[in-house]
């Protein structure tokens, strides 16, 4: 018995130092301890021996089965510890090695244009504000004297989501909720998209975007919109551009005024982007309706303001040579990763 028993242990160890997987080491230990086992076919042979015999005999084999499993798990750490050690070097990864770099976006050409009337603006000292794109008729038309009857009105100029709410025709509606609710002095401006039911092609678009300047103050005169506008020209075009007044109407502002700047081109002398000219047009503006200012709670006798709207697409159009308008919606790629 105890020979075999040492027999068995050696087969065990020789097999156990050979063993070199985790499957491996499992059929070793069916075939050793396991139900159909070599030991437990020995325990099984008990029955051959004699009752004395039998107690000492048992005992050696149940030691014999702690040893043996005992060196079975000892086998098995040493396993699962040599598996976790290759899969370390397996997964290994070298972080100083060199990447391909995430491709780098870059800002809207229309982003880039409102960012800099921003900062030129409030750098002057105004503040930025924005609001709703769908509106009541009441601000975007009522408030801005724009009668019922008035053509810009009409559906076939502007969306209505019915009878009295309208996809914002331009910012001033923002305007007109800033003088209701606030007292001058106010100088805001109001960057924004805006809309007007006109068929696409290479300078309109459905969608647009505009940049409104409001400024309410005791004694504001129009010296004050055109010094305004004169260190706008200057800050976005450099020094030698000006503006030339032209007087125009909008129903908002009386007097009102379209507005040229000097062409940057040819400064003035006159070439094919101002058709000879030497002019620009680039915005519209005026001195606010006495009307607007009293239906906005604001005593026309008392105080006085300027107005302007500027469109970005058209700036953003003439400053990067962009000569399709659409361009600016499409998304495409290759246009886009121009402005970096
Ligand atoms: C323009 C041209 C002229 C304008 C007027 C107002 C308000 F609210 F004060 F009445 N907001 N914006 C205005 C004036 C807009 O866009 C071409």
């Amino acid at each position: 018995m105890k020979e075999k028993i040492a027999q068995i242990q050696e087969l065990l160890r020789n097999e156990l130092s050979s063993c070199e997987s985790m499957q491996a080491l499992d059929a070793l230990r069916v075939k050793v301890l396991g139900k159909k086992g070599e030991l437990t076919a020995l325990l099984r042979g008990m029955g051959q021996l004699s009752p004395e015999e039998r107690p000492a005999a048992g005992q050696m084999i149940n030691d014999a089965r702690e040893k043996m499993t005992a060196m079975l798990e000892e086998k098995l750490s040493a396993l699962k510890k040599l598996e976790q050690q290759a899969a370390l070097r397996r997964e290994t990864i070298d972080v100083t090695q060199p990447c391909p770099m995430p491709a780098a976006g870059s800002e809207h050409p229309l982003t880039l244009v409102m960012n800099e009337l921003v900062d030129c603006f409030t750098g002057m000292g105004f503040e930025v504000v924005e609001g709703p794109e769908v509106e009541l008729d009441h601000f975007n038309f009522e408030l801005m004297n724009i009668p019922k009857n008035h053509p810009a009105r009409d559906a076939q100029d502007t969306f209505y989501i019915d009878d009295n709410i309208v996809l914002r025709t331009h910012t001033s509606p923002m305007q007109a909720r800033t003088m209701l609710s606030r007292k001058p002095p106010i100088r805001i401006i109001c960057p924004g998209r805006v809309y007007r039911a006109d068929e696409v092609d290479a300078s309109h678009s459905p969608v647009f975007h505009q940049m409104e300047g409001l400024v309410v103050d005791k004694d504001v005169t129009m010296a004050d919109l055109r010094g305004t506008l004169n260190a706008f020209a200057e800050r976005l075009y450099g020094k030698g551009i000006t503006t030339r007044f032209r007087p125009s109407f909008f129903p908002f502002t009386e007097p009102s005024a379209e507005v040229d700047l000097t062409c940057v081109n040819c400064h003035g002398k006159g070439c094919r982007v101002c058709k000879g000219t030497g002019w620009i047009e680039v915005l519209g503006c005026g001195m606010v309706n006495p009307k607007v200012l009293e239906m906005c709670g604001i005593d026309s006798t008392v105080y006085s303001g300027f107005a302007f709207g500027i469109g970005l697409e058209r700036i953003a159009m003439q400053r990067y040579s962009i000569p399709d308008m659409r361009l600016l919606y499409e998304g495409d790629m290759r246009f886009l990763g121009q402005f970096r």
